[in-house]
């Protein structure tokens, strides 16, 4: 627990002699964190050994990759730095994946990553490994401590750059530079305000939507860390426009307003994709309109090509890059919308002739798309009616209904990568923002469960749920070991349809059933793997014990328990996730024609 005061975390002011381990404590006191994840290794443990009188937690975890997806989780629900750091080598090397999803989900996590010594650097000692190439193209900004005396610049410089650049940043310093004697001062922490983006495209934009007599606002993860959601709703009510959420960001637009419409993307809102349809201004705000997120769905081509788009993004080199645009705008998303607010507002407005007729467009589609998904309790391809035939397990759209309607108020959830999570998508809605947390655009199995682990340490008081496919829970149970030795009480919802479900698709849709590697055969009951574990496991079989479940999971939370519920699932699958990038085999060797797709 963490009993220090306000007042003894103020770091030490004015240049002094201190030890380089003081130092990067220090600038991690002044830059305001609470917990770092990690394993503990000798690299630095000289610094580790001053993080209790500094007031830092050290959590620690199973596996360094569980700490960086905990730092992930950390920065997305609380908008501060998260941080992991790891024994040089091998430490160093098992966050990889974790930095590089949080790269793909713009979370400004510091990854610190004592390497070894400098008088042996390149000697092929022992754990060694050039640290820098490694992260290169997953990290924003890469800072190497080349001088004992820099510690506290360069520490500084990797928390400022973190935030300014929305995305991980790497703090490399030989083991050897944490001892010595140094002169130096604490720097204060960087704040750089964004503004709302140049006066003259934010002139063409408002100009082009007061023109408009379909405006569609599509509200992305620029939103949610901007933490623009009032602005948002202030500038979608004055142009009456249909509000979607960027694929996955279900959290950037609140779901209870009369003006949402829902998701895009793969399992997204079919609302949301026949409003967008047809839209003739699009405004994306705080999206850098990924090419993953647009894809047509449920058969439907939405994405209204003849529509202008004016663009907003706090990064620049995201503006035009995925789609042509007719106005980009560099700037905050909260800034910008307030900027158009004030530029529309008192204007005549194109869009409000037809306002009327958008709103009960908007409130058909959704009651179709409602009442479509009440139907929809299960998948009705040949494999799946096939599989669940003689099944008395749960369908999975069923189940997710389900745990839907018993979604505890204020609930964080995250989401891993298979098939059930996947169509999740269409039955996650949120009120707040930094609720929804899925395995963004990297896309890597094991990224939910300590995702949500890192997220509670930051939101203690909330629900915190994670949503994960068998396959991938097997990646990453470990962290139970953190959550019970660290008392973090976390639930997490394990479908078990005991296949690697979301590729098994691919060899159902494409490879003519040819399983290979998909069958996840005498898997051990997870319920009582939780149990050994030293955490509650419950097995569901009847879709009536699922929303109790869910309810009593997120209570234990409160008495500090963190619970497994099993899902006992069949073995459905909903729309493969990859069909724009798969193909029929063809073959032209006699040995593999029998492989070959019959035409
Ligand atoms: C680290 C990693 N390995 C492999 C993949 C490829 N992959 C994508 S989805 C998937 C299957 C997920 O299975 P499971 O977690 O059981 O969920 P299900 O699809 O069965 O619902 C795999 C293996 C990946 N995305 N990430
Ligand atoms: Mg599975």
């Amino acid at each position: 627990m963490n009993t220090m005061t306000e007042a003894t975390r103020l770091a030490v002011v004015g240049k002094q002699k201190m030890t380089p381990s003081e130092a990067f404590v220090e600038t991690l006191v002044a830059q305001g964190v609470r917990d770092v994840f990690g394993i503990v290794g000798s690299a630095y443990m000289d610094a580790l050994d001053l993080f209790p009188l500094a007031g830092i937690r050290f959590i620690s975890v199973a596996h360094e990759q569980g700490a960086g997806h905990m730092a992930d989780g950390y920065a997305r629900v609380s908008g501060r730095h998260g941080v992991c750091i790891a024994q040089n080598g091998p430490g160093v090397t098992n966050f990889v994946t974790a930095v590089a999803a949080a790269y793909w989900a713009h979370s400004p996590v510091v990854v610190v990553t004592p390497e070894t010594g400098s008088m042996t650097l390149g000697l092929g000692g022992f754990q060694e490994t050039e640290q820098l190439p490694i992260f290169s193209k997953i990290t924003k900004f890469q800072a190497h401590v080349n001088n004992r005396a820099r510690m506290a610049e360069l520490t500084s410089r990797a928390f400022d750059r973190a935030l300014l650049e929305m995305g991980p940043t790497q703090l490399n310093i030989p083991r050897d530079f944490f001892y010595g004697d140094i002169e130096c001062e604490i720097p204060e922490p960087l704040t750089i305000e964004r503004g709302a983006g140049g006066d003259r495209s934010l002139d063409q934009a408002a100009e082009l939507l007061a023109g408009a007599r379909f405006p569609v606002i599509l509200c992305g993860g620029g939103v949610v860390m901007a933490d623009a959601e009032a602005p948002a709703i202030r500038l979608a009510e004055l142009l009456q426009a249909p509000v979607c959420n960027s694929y996955l960001h279900n959290d950037s637009f609140p779901a209870r307003h009369v003006l949402w419409c829902g998701p895009l993307g793969y399992q997204g809102s079919k609302a949301a994709m026949k409003l967008i349809a047809k839209a003739d201004v699009v405004l994306a705000l705080g999206t850098r309109l990924g090419p993953f997120g647009t894809l047509p769905q449920h058969g439907l081509e939405y994405w209204p090509a003849q529509a202008k788009i004016v663009q907003i993004d706090a990064d620049p080199k995201m503006l035009g890059l995925v789609k042509p645009i007719s106005v980009g705008i560099c700037g905050d998303a909260g800034a910008a919308a307030e900027a158009l607010i004030a530029r529309l507002t008192g204007r005549s407005l194109a869009c409000k002739a037809n306002a009327d007729e958008r709103l009960a467009m908007i409130s058909r589609e959704k009651a179709a798309w409602e009442s479509e998904l009440d139907g929809w309790t299960q998948e009705r391809d040949a494999w799946s009616l096939e599989v669940a035939k003689d099944s008395s397990h749960l369908h999975p759209r069923q189940m997710l209904r389900e745990l839907e309607c018993a979604m505890p108020e204020g609930a964080m959830v995250s989401t891993d990568i298979g098939n059930i999570c996947s169509v999740s998508n269409s039955y996650l809605r949120f009120e707040r923002p930094r609720s929804m947390f899925a395995a963004m655009s990297f896309g890597n199995c094991g990224y939910a469960f300590p995702t949500i682990v890192g997220a509670k340490v930051a939101a203690p008081d909330r629900p915190a749920i994670a949503y994960v496919g068998d396959g991938a829970w097997g990646m990453s149970f470990g962290e139970l070991q953190t959550c019970v030795r660290e008392d973090i009480p976390v639930t997490a919802v394990v479908f078990n349809n005991e296949q690697w479900g979301a590729e098994k698709k691919n060899h159902v849709d494409f490879y003519a059933r040819r399983f290979v590697g998909v069958n996840l055969d005498r898997q051990p009951s997870w319920a009582a793997v939780a149990k050994a574990m030293g955490a509650e496991g419950q097995r569901i079989e009847k879709l009536s014990d699922v929303g109790p479940a869910l309810r009593a999971a997120a209570k234990a939370q409160r008495d500090g328990k963190t619970t497994v519920l099993e899902m006992m699932v069949t073995r459905e699958l909903g729309d493969p996730f990859r069909r724009d990038a798969l193909a029929l085999p063809t073959r032209h060797l006699a040995k593999y024609k029998s492989t070959a797709a019959k035409s």
